[in-house]
């Protein structure tokens, strides 16, 4: 079954980025319950910034799930990448984001990997880079399968990343990889720059997709795009995708109203028994 989240970030260095709810981590967990969604998806700057008594109260609170923990601040404010030329740099990356996935272990979520896995450039050329996401990839995936969730790695547009841009490089990535514990995290945002079809990317993603960051064309609330909603569901529908759509948009004109609308185009095409 499709689940409902949306997105709270607690990162001050991020703002101006594609959140739903900012700065108040109660405040964003009762518009969420408020407005129906199943889950929110957490921006952190470190672990310890909510402490887990407080987070565990606020979800039996307001009947909510974490559906993911971002490891974003990782990168904006750490720096930390897992392709740095520096071997202890490369390694204080996944320290990190071992420190998130033991964070999501309290809670049964996932971590995401997005901007932390860095680029290839400079002293790393291509091939370098992706062997060192490669043992990333391995060294997480199997160390997230302590806590019998995945990691979930997501592919970014070209501005952002030059290691795996689209979909079917994820699938290809995941291939190689030897652990089996990583999905994919297709971000309708990052598809929409480089998917030829959006729908048919979905479809060759199934079975590996994993989470789905659900946004309109311009990164703001579904139907405030150009994104044609019904073809982009039914290729969710056909995959039997049962994980989360997750709304990581910018909080146009307003957080509640972004939240709102995704939650009302979740509940058109997957309506609740
Ligand atoms: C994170 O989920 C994402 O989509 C990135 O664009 C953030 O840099
Ligand atoms: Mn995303």
């Amino acid at each position: 079954m499709v689940r409902s989240c949306v997105t709270i970030s607690l990162v001050d260095e991020a703002r101006g980025g594609p959140f739903v709810f900012w700065d108040d981590l109660e405040a964003g967990c009762r518009a969420a319950s408020e407005l129906g969604f199943d889950a929110v998806e957490l921006f952190l700057p470190a672990p310890e910034a909510v402490d887990d008594d407080t987070l565990s109260a606020l979800l039996e609170k307001y009947k909510l799930q974490v559906g993911a923990f971002g490891t974003g601040a990782g990168w904006v404010i750490h720096k930390k990448q897992i392709c740095d030329p520096d071997p202890t740099a490369r390694e204080a990356a996944k320290t990190f984001i071992k420190s998130i996935i033991d964070k999501g272990g309290k809670y049964n979520a996932p971590a995401i990997i997005g901007s932390m896995q860095g680029r290839s450039g400079g002293n790393v050329d291509h091939e370098t880079a992706m062997s060192y996401l490669r043992t990333a990839l391995n060294e997480l995936g199997d160390y997230a399968a302590q806590y019998n969730v995945p990691l979930i790695y997501e592919p970014l547009n070209r501005y952002e990343t030059n290691l795996v841009n689209t979909i079917a490089d994820g699938v290809a990535l995941l291939k190689t990889l030897e652990t089996d514990n990583v999905v994919l995290l297709a971000d309708l945002f990052h598809m929409n720059i480089e998917e030829f079809d959006v729908p048919q990317a979905i479809r060759d993603g199934k079975g590996t997709i994993g989470h789905i960051h659900f946004v309109d064309s311009t990164r703001q609330a579904c139907t405030r795009g150009h994104f044609d909603f019904d073809a982009i569901t039914a290729a969710i529908r056909d995959i039997d995708y049962d994980g989360y759509l997750s709304a990581e948009a910018f909080p146009v004109p307003d957080p509640r109203e972004t939240a709102r609308l995704t939650i009302e185009t979740i509940r058109k095409y997957f309506p609740k028994n």
